[in-house]
């Protein structure tokens, strides 16, 4: 009887829960489809998607037409989000679809949309000049989209935007450069975060903690203003890079309320920055996980792109932007700190849809050999081509600053590139005079304008991509993060101090020097002479051959080269001399002594020239 009395007290209750669940499902709602959209034709030709909302519970997704397929349902534990595959047929017409999910408490539409597929957009080359642009603190376009706006605190929200940039593109073009690379655009919180530390209040200004992958920053514009800013650039032949972080999103993300599924963040550890353990087949696995795993500070949670969800999300995101935007390149932020075989599908995907596209890893490392291990075109030690097409040359950006604020001799920036033979194609390195990150060359111990000047022609000078960091060419100042990220100035030349108009017209010369050789542009580099105060160096191309002498020193100097050796042998005397130290302008016609067979050239303290030679007869008949 007992027995009898338990097992009817067990069904009822069995049968009260049923009832229950069944009354208190909650009817599903849907709160954001990401991606909203894709392209027919496209080389993902099943997009996986993730849609966050609420009543999810034993969700069935059907297609209400044929030309999308639906597959792979997924839902997580708490029935906050659905995965699911749709395969688009090639043939799909561009417009707006549903799909319809049936969950325990009813159902639900979940809007999407196919958009007709752009045309494919340009890459970025060796004959580019890309120009950082913090966007929040180039120029503020637009007072609308000011909120919580403070000048005066260099960790709030200045109010730069989309338009700002716009409105500049003829600055930028003036100057040259022929790409803007601008920091995140995704939207980031607009919340003002308080503390009792000396670093509050602070706000998400700079873009590198998303909060939502798939929208761009309010303060900055709408999707519509970055279209027209990347048509608007193209027409004017600047192509934009856009700033991504897969590594991490910020921590006021949707996520982290209600993650999609337990392991799509790391659990928090403090990374403890062991970056050289990510190189090194002997590193213990615990050193590399934290290293990859870590997260930078609570602030910034860490995404673990072994998920494959994740992995997959964040390819799609990439090439998503691509899509909308006709961007031309993408900086990927803090690439090695996510696993080499991400990077490696991260890469591939964009090259299927993108062939040749320029991607740059941020490899913070001031050791070539790491950021060589990073690039593609080489199978690494762990069986993996990261297929990266370029890394930031940081070992020489920091060795290029210590030579010209008199740390180092010239013959240092030598002793950096003669391991170019490590990076499987040194051409396509990005070699920048600055960035975001770190401390403006005018405020760096020793630092002079002729300092500058140089450093900013031997970066356009020597081999990769150049990129140069916004207000460098026109000496603003500015030490550690925040201060280097002050506001931009001096767009018009009446603004400017006689030094700063000097250091702009230098920096607009060499970018058009760069633009009018090709041996400067794609060059190999052959080294002359390097000493404690001189590198000279040749860029050598089959149109061309360009010789670089540097003066680092505050002395004069003169050196004397055998013909051969800078190969000025049977092109009569004539050389030309591509830019002057003082004027930046041109003054041709030096000519050697033709009977002899050296060639001497006298260098002016902190000098940096120019040389071309060229037959004298084939000159005099142009
Ligand atoms: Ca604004
Ligand atoms: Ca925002
Ligand atoms: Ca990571």
């Amino acid at each position: 009887m007992m027995a009898m009395t338990a097992m009817k007290y067990a069904q009822s209750l069995i049968w009260l829960m049923m009832l229950g669940a069944a009354v208190l499902a909650q009817p599903p709602a849907v709160e954001k489809v990401e991606p909203p959209n894709w392209w027919a034709g496209h080389s993902v030709g099943t997009v996986r998607l993730l849609v966050r909302g609420k009543g999810f519970r034993n969700a069935a997704v059907r297609s209400a037409n044929p030309e999308l397929t639906v597959a792979n349902v997924r839902v997580n534990g708490t029935a906050t989000y659905v995965f699911f595959d749709v395969r688009i047929a090639p043939a799909a017409r561009a417009g707006k679809y549903q799909f319809e999910l049936a969950a325990d408490g009813g159902t639900v539409q979940i809007p999407f949309e196919i958009s007709p597929l752009a045309k494919a957009p340009q890459t970025v080359t060796n004959d580019d000049v890309i120009y950082l642009i913090m966007t929040d603190r180039f120029a503020d376009g637009d007072a609308s989209n000011n909120k919580n706006v403070d000048r005066s605190n260099p960790r709030m929200w200045h109010g730069g935007d989309l338009r700002g940039v716009i409105n500049n593109l003829g600055y930028v073009k003036e100057l040259g450069a022929t790409a803007i690379w601008l920091t995140p655009w995704y939207d980031n919180s607009d919340e003002v975060t308080t503390c009792d530390k000396p670093w509050c209040p602070m706000a998400s200004y700079h873009g590198y903690g998303a909060i939502d992958y798939y929208g761009v920053e309010n303060h900055f514009g709408t999707m519509a203003d970055l279209t027209e800013l990347v048509q608007k650039a193209n027409s004017m032949g600047i192509k934009v890079i856009q700033d991504q972080v897969a590594n991490h999103v910020g921590f006021r993300h949707p996520w982290m309320k209600q993650a999609p599924l337990g392991n799509w963040f790391t659990p928090f550890a403090q990374n403890k920055f062991n970056n050289s353990s990510l190189l090194s087949p002997n590193a213990s696995p615990a050193d590399v996980g934290n290293t990859l795993k870590g997260w930078f500070d609570f602030s910034l949670p860490d995404l673990d792109q072994e998920e494959p969800e994740v992995a997959r999300y964040e390819i799609q995101n990439a090439l998503w932007w691509i899509g909308m935007t006709g961007i031309s390149g993408i900086r990927q932020d803090t690439i090695q700190y996510m696993p080499r075989k991400f990077i490696r599908d991260w890469t591939a995907a964009i090259n299927r849809q993108y062939p040749d596209f320029y991607m740059v890893g941020e490899v913070f490392e001031e050791d070539s050999v790491q950021t060589a291990f990073f690039q593609g075109g080489k199978t690494g030690w762990d069986g993996v081509d990261t297929g990266l097409p370029s890394v930031f040359d940081f070992k020489l950006w920091r060795t290029s600053q210590e030579v010209f604020t008199g740390k180092k001799p010239a013959r240092a920036l030598r002793d950096v590139l003669k391991y170019d033979g490590l990076y499987p194609e040194i051409s396509r390195v990005t070699v920048l005079a600055n960035n975001h990150d770190t401390d403006r060359f005018m405020s760096l111990g020793g630092a002079t304008k002729e300092g500058a000047k140089l450093h900013t022609a031997f970066v356009l000078a020597t081999r990769g991509i150049p990129q140069l960091y916004y207000g460098e060419e026109v000496l603003m100042t500015g030490g550690h993060d925040p201060a280097n990220r002050g506001d931009m100035a001096k767009f018009d030349r009446s603004s400017r101090t006689a030094d700063e108009q000097e250091m702009f017209d230098w920096t607009r010369r060499w970018i058009a020097t760069r633009r009018q050789h090709p041996a400067m542009r794609s060059g190999r580099t052959i080294d002359v002479l390097y000493n404690e105060s001189i590198y000279a160096f040749r860029r050598v191309s089959a149109a061309e051959d360009l010789l670089f002498i540097i003066n680092s020193s505050d002395r004069p100097q003169s050196v004397s080269f055998d013909r051969t050796e800078i190969n000025a042998v049977n092109i009569g005397c004539y050389f030309d001399i591509l830019i002057d130290l003082k004027t930046g302008m041109s003054p041709v016609g030096r000519c050697p002594d033709a009977a002899s067979s050296k060639v001497e050239f006298s260098l002016e303290p902190r000098s940096m020239t120019a040389v071309k030679f060229e037959n004298l007869s084939v000159l005099r008949a142009k």
